[in-house]
């Protein structure tokens, strides 16, 4: 599977998002609704999900919206919550936007929120994520270690009302202030949009022509920061440290544009999602809040098992 081998799923039933497979105990479904397809870091996650499943004997169905866009995910919640899954894990796209479907789906099943969480989560069972504050500090603190000297930095972000991305904004934001060494540029987003996040890189370096470093705050922001970087021959020139570690971001390490990723533990955020959310519908006890954490990965440490086990499914 694409879990292990790197080559894409297509023989899973979940895979269409609908079909049960028969050969799994048929009286528990979760069902999983990802930020958004076609992200590795979702995929890893998926693959925790489907180990657990397997594992616990429950049924399991993943979908997602075709983009990070609350109007999009949101009618896939409706339309699984309809189903009365035992319960659902998802990675809420806005922490306001999902608020009340979310509300209204916990009338019908035990709610899990991996990932990105929302502004009330006391319907949840439990919310299981990265230590993202954590994570932007980490994230400057490798800044610091490849630009000694200091000097201007800027923060490519998806979109503000995420509260993964949120938190490694702040993270972030509160660690440059205490350094007078750096210049905070400022965050910009690009909509989890690489080519935007691309044009992001180009208008900044026009304005700041001395900047040193960017924080790319989730894969496609990193992905896009790298492809402008590459393109304005400011490879080196400009460091880039992104979160997350799929195989575009390996590829970046390799070449050079970007020089360390903070990689988070998807498939185990996936993995623990369903055990918390079995754990719930036998009326056992849950955890309320679960942190998983993170590996920096740079070249020194990709080749090495740690740098290894820390890569997210491709
Ligand atoms: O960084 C992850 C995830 O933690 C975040 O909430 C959204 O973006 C990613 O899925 C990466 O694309």
């Amino acid at each position: 599977s694409a879990c292990s081998t790197g080559t894409p799923t297509t023989t899973d039933s979940a895979s269409a998002g609908s079909t049960p497979d028969s050969s799994a105990a048929a009286d528990i479904n979760i069902a999983f609704i990802q930020g958004v397809i076609g992200d590795n870091f979702y995929i890893s996650m998926e693959c925790g999900v489907r180990d657990a499943a397997e594992e616990l004997g429950v049924e399991v169905s993943v979908q997602g919206p075709q983009k990070w866009d609350p109007a999009l995910q949101q009618p896939i919640l409706t339309s699984v919550s309809a189903t009365k899954p035992e319960a659902i894990l998802i990675a809420p796209n806005d922490v306001s936007a999902l608020q009340r479907p979310l509300e209204e789906a916990a009338k019908n099943s035990k709610i899990v929120l991996v990932d990105t969480t929302i502004e009330d989560p006391s319907i949840a069972v439990s919310e299981i994520a990265s230590d993202n504050v954590g994570g932007g500090a980490a994230a400057f603190a490798a800044i610091q270690e490849l630009v000694p000297d200091g000097g201007q930095v800027l923060v490519i972000d998806n979109q503000p009302g995420i509260s993964t991305s949120d938190a490694r904004v702040q993270g972030f934001e509160e660690a440059v202030a205490e350094d007078s060494s750096f210049e905070y540029v400022g965050v910009q987003y690009a909509k989890n949009q690489p080519a935007e996040a691309a044009n992001i890189v180009t208008s900044t370096l026009q304005r700041y022509p001395d900047l040193k470093a960017i924080f790319a705050t989730n894969l496609f922001s990193a992905e896009g920061a790298a492809t402008g970087i590459e393109q304005a021959g400011a490879t080196g020139k400009v460091q880039i440290v992104g979160f997350d570690a799929g195989p575009a971001q390996v590829d970046a390490l390799k070449d050079g544009t970007v020089q360390a990723v903070i990689a988070q533990q998807p498939y185990d955020i996936g993995y623990q999602g369903v055990q918390q959310a079995v754990a719930a519908i036998n009326g056992e006890p849950t955890e309320a809040k679960i942190q998983t954490g993170f590996t920096i990965v740079t070249m020194e440490n990709l080749e090495t098992e740690e740098g290894q086990a820390a890569l997210y499914a491709s």
